[in-house]
């Protein structure tokens, strides 16, 4: 996959997108909406726009965002304080902060390429609601009351364009075509670090994500982990902290998006091409004589905060990377590669999935503790520091994250970064290579040499309150030990305080009556919920989830097995109380992929342990919102029995999640393509009996 910059500067550049790397535009910052006196208070209207894309012009879908206190009604005022821009907003918060967004669907219809429209909760879905969810964020999933009409971290609320909402409901969920109000509290003692904001609407996230809707947040800042007791510094003066949102759309020959992401749209690789793949790749006209859809003339872009391939210059001082992976259905296979060598340049993983991941001696480790997202190396030199995790590839399935350090020094004046070809398996996608900047490093580096000293916060995360402590008590207010910044004197104002709005709000939980539930147990000591992805016999060209409980030694307990099945609002599928005293409760699960491909497991409202083969071996070097689950063996067909039986052969991944958030929720897989098929499971957390 090398490919030489001499190369492309030399080379005629007939790609709409390729140029020469000295003539892209530096990588910018996305469009910043930060905190005031601990309250950011914006309004959110997601609708379409003319987007461009290198030198093509289409339609995407963005978030217009303003200030609230700028906000014309329902519109925000046209000035260089509104943004409407494809590559998504940055919003920016402190421990302790209040989130308020007035949230506003001015969307058009559905596309006529979303897959779902004819399933039977399509009609739901024709007017093309939306709603937004914090992704990675350990905050409640509150539903709105009389007393408080805003929402929390809920997905099952939908907003409808105004005029637009349908007449029949859906048992399980919430429609509106006003607004919705969004008010997010986040803890004092929120671990710093890189999440992000995005639609979550079933059967429609991956058509609303292809077409551009998606943001960053961040808590706090890179320094709040890099400081410390016996670390002797934050950040070096001049070290440029980069935000770097990766979004892809496909764009037809005739303008259009197709919104039903086709990982068949280009060539996995750039073989026969005469172009460099920078930013994107050419569509490919289909299989000769067959049916299949043509997709030459179009191009599939791969961008940065919206960018097509732009240049980014390396401070002499360094930078930190903070990077999404925001594809509905991509896996990105990034390096930084060196157009001399082809080698991949090392770099510094401070954090994954908003979290800084400690070091372990034992390199297969931290690959296990990451899911595989994070494959250590042995430092370089110039990287070289106590209790460093450097790596040359970050495996990035949809909505992961990662925090690197490039030191200004490297092996090589320039690197390209890179998202390398990458196979889901034999039943999966095959994801094609694309470059996506170009890098230059400094021709005489300022900064010293050597890699950042991470505090680690997973230790402390986990010691005393689980994760966060119970929001459930919140008279008590959580452990602080982890606070950053001194304790808020607004945000405890604005915190649901009160013993009667903590009523309420537990009140609030009482399902309505046509929501059917497991029952909600604790599971019993050295018990564990074994999850399996595979596809519903009832269609088997969806995806599902299964559920069984298992006892200590692996054994299924009777009366708990439920065969693989769609999602279903209204079905609750696993139900479980907080600890005594509304503690938070850990859970083993066990994840099991019973298909031919790689699904990404993602859990809302906490982050969870990848545990070793036995649930007592538990290495706290990372906790992870989202965790790979590579396919099994060839006789894997998405069914249970084929597992069963024995033939189909696959390394469950055992993970340990604590359990803070009392609401209801969901676990899915963040392929979109498969949760929007159906891969998607309701959670319910109540409060100690
Ligand atoms: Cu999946």
């Amino acid at each position: 996959m090398k490919r030489s910059l001499l190369f492309t500067c030399l080379g005629v550049c007939f790609s709409v997108t390729a140029a020469c790397a000295a003539t892209q535009p530096e990588l910018r910052e996305l469009p910043v909406f930060a905190s005031s006196n601990h309250v950011l208070d914006i309004q959110v209207i997601a609708t379409a726009r003319p987007i461009h894309l290198g030198e093509v012009a289409t339609e995407g879908w963005v978030y217009t965002v303003c200030y609230r206190k700028d906000a014309l009604g329902d519109a925000c005022p046209d000035n260089p304080r509104t943004s409407s821009e494809y590559g998504g907003m940055w919003l920016k918060l402190q421990q302790g902060d209040h989130l308020k967004i007035h949230f506003l669907n001015q969307l058009p219809p559905a596309p006529p390429d979303a897959d779902h429209l004819n399933d039977p909760m399509g009609a739901m879905l024709a007017a093309n609601p939306t709603n937004l969810h914090t992704h990675g964020l350990i905050v409640e999933p509150r539903r709105a009351t009389a007393a408080d009409p805003t929402f929390g971290d809920y997905v099952y609320v939908l907003a409808y364009p105004p005029g637009k909402k349908p007449g029949m409901t859906t048992p399980g969920l919430e429609t509106t075509e006003r607004a919705i109000d969004y008010d997010i509290y986040i803890p004092q003692d929120h671990p710093s670090g890189a999440y992000w904001i995005h639609p979550h609407v079933h059967g429609l996230a991956l058509n609303q994500l292809s077409y551009g809707l998606a943001g960053v947040i961040t808590v706090g800042s890179p320094e709040d982990y890099l400081a410390g007791p016996g670390v002797p510094a934050g950040l070096a003066p001049g070290v440029t902290v980069r935000n770097m949102l990766l979004k892809d759309i496909e764009v037809r020959a005739d303008g259009t998006v197709l919104s039903q992401e086709d990982p068949g749209f280009c060539n996995p690789t750039e073989a026969g091409e005469s172009s460099p793949r920078d930013g994107a790749c050419p569509g490919q006209s289909g299989p000769p004589g067959a049916a299949g859809p043509s997709y030459a003339g179009g191009n599939w872009f791969f961008t940065i905060n919206g960018q097509v391939y732009p240049t980014i210059h390396v401070s002499p001082q360094g930078e930190i990377w903070r990077i999404w992976s925001a594809s509905g259905s991509r896996t990105y296979q990034l390096q930084l590669q060196d157009p001399a060598t082809g080698k991949s340049l090392p770099f510094q993983v401070l954090a994954v999935d908003g979290i800084t991941l400690d070091w372990n001696s034992d390199p297969a480790a931290t690959a296990r503790a990451t899911g595989g997202k994070v494959r250590p190396v042995t430092c370089p030199a110039h990287l070289a520091g106590t209790r460093a995790v450097c790596a040359n590839s970050l495996h990035m399935m949809p909505s992961a994250r990662a925090e690197i350090w490039i030191p200004p020094a490297a092996a090589s004046r320039s690197a390209v970064l890179v998202t390398d070809h990458y196979s889901t398996g034999p039943a999966g996608d095959d994801w094609p290579y694309v470059q996506l900047a170009a890098v230059e490093f400094p021709a005489q580096p300022a900064g010293k040499s050597g890699a950042l000293t991470v505090r680690p916060v997973v230790p402390a995360l986990l010691a005393k309150t689980g994760i966060l402590g119970s929001k459930v008590k919140i008279d008590g207010g959580p452990a602080g030990e982890l606070a950053l910044d001194s304790a808020s004197q607004t945000a405890a104002k604005l915190a649901p305080a009160s013993q009667a709005q903590l009523l309420e709000h537990l009140l609030s939980l009482s399902a309505p009556a046509n929501i059917q539930s497991a029952p909600c147990e604790s599971l019993p000591p050295g018990h564990r919920r074994r999850i399996f992805f595979g596809l519903p016999a009832s269609n088997p060209d969806g995806f599902g989830l299964g559920y069984e409980e298992a006892d200590a030694k692996g054994r299924p307990v009777p009366g708990t097995f439920r065969d693989i099945a769609p999602f279903d609002p209204a079905m609750i599928d696993v139900c479980l109380p907080l600890a005594a005293g509304n503690a938070t409760a850990t859970e083993v699960w066990e994840l099991v992929n019973v298909s031919g491909e790689d699904h990404n497991f993602h859990i809302h409202q906490t982050k969870f342990r990848v545990l070793g083969d036995k649930p007592t071996d538990a290495p706290p070097d990372a906790l992870m919102d989202n965790v790979p689950l590579p396919h099994g063996s060839d006789p894997c067909d998405g069914s249970i029995a084929t597992w069963r039986s024995g033939s189909c052969k696959v390394a469950p991944v055992l993970v340990s999640i604590p359990f803070s958030e009392v609401g209801d929720f969901v676990y899915h897989c963040h392929i979109l393509e498969h949760e929007d098929g159906g891969m998607m499971a309701h959670i319910r957390v109540v409060p100690a009996k």
